[in-house]
């Protein structure tokens, strides 16, 4: 079996069975690491005066980290920059937020070069190569340039933009270029990989000589949608632990005689949090007779702070939060709970699976894995309903969530009230659609999917479809 390399930003697996604090797709590469016995490169989360290229090797939980540490400057550019401040506002269609500064895209260039440089010694002739996410698109390329053979995948996490949207970015066709040095690069839904396709035959003039195949450049590669999933198997003893148990007893317990609606997302404008909570606040409005019986908590810790655009959101939300609760709140009811912290996954799991509804409302998101674990975390017996964003990547494969447009507060407020008033019947048969596909299009089918694909085995099409 061939040695798998992974390559993203930050690496971070988890420690030991049982350690509940990293995410889930953390686990998913974790195990497949330990499967192929394999390497996971990247950076250490750590900076120095100057870049140096050393290696820090460790076994962590069976797993071969590599990690270098990067300057400060790298950090602003390549990071907080190009990565957070242009590409990612960009990529969930916010032109309007997107910082082009050349030094940005200097830095990118330069830590994608240091990230070769640095991999290239560590890779042996039969290895396969997964990179993952926007902050290396261009690594394929830098390592073909150090005389790299190997087969090297991309993955995409976040959405592919449409064409108009996408050639906002200055030097768009370099970034495209970069892609054909792949074999296989991989996006989350048919649409992400549609809207790539456009680009290239209609900008670069690329062909399809067929489907799933691109040339351009004078190159190929081919492309396919690789929806993500959660690990199901995980997530399910995760729900017998102690912990989400006593997790899910207090949320049942503080909310006797209401019904909890939750939410859980990073604080990023692009998960639409300023819209929710305009729609719970529309739906509190007309429903003055549903006021005490509901209870919204939104969970939602902090990142990338430094990034302005992130303060500015979150200065938003405490004051929505404050006009919303100020304006509704009894002595012995507020409307929402608001919180910025985080939790372990097996108390997400507890506080779920206690949850009436789940709203997840991004603005755009590449698949959004909150929706899968609160579909996981549900009681087959009593299910809670999803509310979902049709922008939402994973809106494609859960036709059976009630489905909004999370721009329109009208529309979250419908959708509440008839989450609420929906019968046990009709919310057994959503969920149960629902938890089949989560549990058969799982972290693993995306997983093998991919190395599979890019391995040149046939892909287990199925899976693909969506
Ligand atoms: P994210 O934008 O981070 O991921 P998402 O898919 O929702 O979005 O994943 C978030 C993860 O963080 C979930 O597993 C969630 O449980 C966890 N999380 C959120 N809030 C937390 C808290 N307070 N405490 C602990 N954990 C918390 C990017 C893309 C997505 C894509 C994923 C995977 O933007 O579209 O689905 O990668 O490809």
């Amino acid at each position: 079996m061939n040695r798998l390399i992974v390559v993203s930003n930050r690496v971070n697996p988890p420690s030991g069975e049982g350690d509940e604090s990293v995410g889930g797709l953390a686990m998913a590469l974790a195990a497949a690491l330990r499967e192929y016995s394999g390497l996971w490169f990247g950076w250490s989360g750590k900076t120095t005066p100057e870049f140096t290229g050393q290696l820090n090797i460790e076994k962590v939980g069976g797993v071969t980290a590599a990690t270098v540490d990067l300057e400060e400057t790298d950090l602003d550019e390549y990071y907080n920059g190009y990565a957070n401040k242009t590409l990612w506002p960009l990529f969930h269609y916010r032109n309007d937020l997107a910082a082009f500064d050349r030094s940005y895209g200097e830095g990118y260039r330069r830590v994608n070069c240091r990230f070769a440089d640095t991999l290239a010694p560590l890779i042996e002739p039969d290895d396969l190569i997964w990179i993952h996410d926007y902050h290396l698109i261009p690594l394929g390329r830098e390592l073909r340039k150090l005389g790299v053979k190997n087969r090297i995948g991309f993955f995409l996490h976040i959405p592919w933009p449409a064409h108009q949207v996408f050639i906002n970015l200055p030097r768009h066709r370099q970034l495209v270029e970069a892609m054909f040095d792949y074999d296989l690069v991989g996006f989350q839904t048919a649409e992400h990989q549609q809207a790539f396709e456009e680009y290239v035959l209609s900008e670069a003039g690329g062909s399809q000589p067929e489907p799933g195949v691109l040339e351009a450049f004078g190159r190929r590669v081919e492309v396919g949608a690789f929806p993500i999933g959660i690990d199901a198997e995980d997530f399910a003893r995760l729900l017998r632990n102690s912990r989400a148990r006593r997790m899910r007893d207090l949320m049942t317990a503080c909310t006797v005689f209401r019904h909890l609606i939750v939410g859980v997302d990073r604080l990023d404008y692009s998960k639409g949090l300023e819209e929710r909570f305009l729609g719970f606040e529309r739906f509190l409005t007309e429903n003055p007779d549903m006021r005490r019986e509901v209870l919204m908590l939104q969970i939602a810790p902090v990142s990338r702070e430094s990034v302005e655009a992130y303060q500015q959101i979150r200065e938003r939300l405490d004051s929505l939060s404050g006009r919303i609760n100020g304006a509704f709140a009894d002595v012995d009811w507020a409307p929402i709970r608001y919180v910025n912290k985080n939790y372990r996954r097996d108390e997400l799991a507890g506080i779920y699976g206690a949850a009436r509804v789940g709203l997840v409302t991004p603005l755009r998101d590449g698949m959004n894995l909150v929706a899968k674990e609160f579909v996981a975390a549900q009681n087959p017996e009593d299910p809670g309903v999803l509310v979902l964003s049709r922008f939402a990547g994973a809106a494609r494969q859960m036709p059976d969530a009630l489905l909004v447009n999370p721009n329109s507060a009208e529309e979250i407020s419908d959708a509440l009230k008839r989450a609420l008033a929906m019968d046990k019947a009709e919310r057994i048969r959503r969920w149960s659609a629902l938890f089949e596909t989560v549990q058969r299009e799982d972290v693993t089918a995306w997983r093998d999917a991919f190395v599979q694909a890019l391995a040149g085995q046939k892909a287990q099409a199925p899976a693909l479809a969506s």
